[in-house]
């Protein structure tokens, strides 16, 4: 079987994907990169992902980069894991935009919002729309639960519930109790504990 090997970074944006390898339960290797030394910006990295971030992962003579990407490109790679709703299934649409809403609403809003803009951006110009209504949104989908998409824990759960957490900690987010509720629910995920427990290892090395 092809190797799967994370470009990573502890803690980072790869962080979310350790924590989806952690779920898939397959083999993998970490190539690890020290962003504060600049690993990123190398020539030999620029080669494996050329915007010099991180996560990338290699998979046999496949490289993946974006954080959202890899999580779908395992979960559909590795069916047996149960981690993606397949072509054909008719909750697939529910669970594709759970997967693009993380970098293409919930990312973008966060980050407008910690780094404001000089000009107020037109509403309509904007992905994302505004920020309240993209947290009410979330709140929405996450407060039935357990996951996203019902009983069944999906890779839009580690995308969604990754932004959420790291948006939490960092104060980025409100503390909605919607949101805690549910990403509390996420932290007894033994993957997920089995992630933070290695990269703790590695950030403290
Ligand atoms: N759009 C990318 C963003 C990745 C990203 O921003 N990674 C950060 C780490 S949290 C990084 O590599 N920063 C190093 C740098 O830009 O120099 C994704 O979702 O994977």
């Amino acid at each position: 079987m092809a190797t799967l090997t994370l470009y990573h970074a502890a803690p980072s944006r790869s962080s979310i994907t350790r924590w989806m390898l952690e779920e898939l339960g397959e083999p993998y290797d970490i190539h690890l990169l020290s962003l504060s030394k600049g690993d990123n910006r190398a020539p030999d990295y620029l080669a494996v992902n050329p915007m010099g971030k991180v996560p990338a992962l290699k998979h046999g003579d496949t490289i993946i980069t974006e954080a959202a990407a890899i999580c779908a490109y395992l979960a559909d790679e590795f069916p047996r894991a149960k981690l993606n709703v397949p072509v054909g299934n008719p909750r697939r649409g529910v669970y594709l935009k759970w997967l693009f809403f993380g970098p293409s609403c919930i990312e973008p809003a966060v980050m407008d919002r910690a780094f404001p803009r000089k000009e107020e951006a037109r509403r309509a110009a904007l992905g994302y729309g505004d920020f309240e209504t993209v947290m009410d949104v979330v709140a929405k989908a996450v407060s039935s639960g357990p996951h996203l998409m019902g009983e069944q824990f999906t890779a839009a759960d580690v995308v969604i519930g990754s932004g959420l957490r790291w948006g939490m900690m960092f104060k980025l987010l409100p503390e909605r109790p919607e949101f805690t509720a549910y990403v509390s629910r996420l932290a007894q995920r033994p993957a997920l504990q089995r992630a933070e427990a290695k990269d703790k290892e590695l950030a403290a090395a």
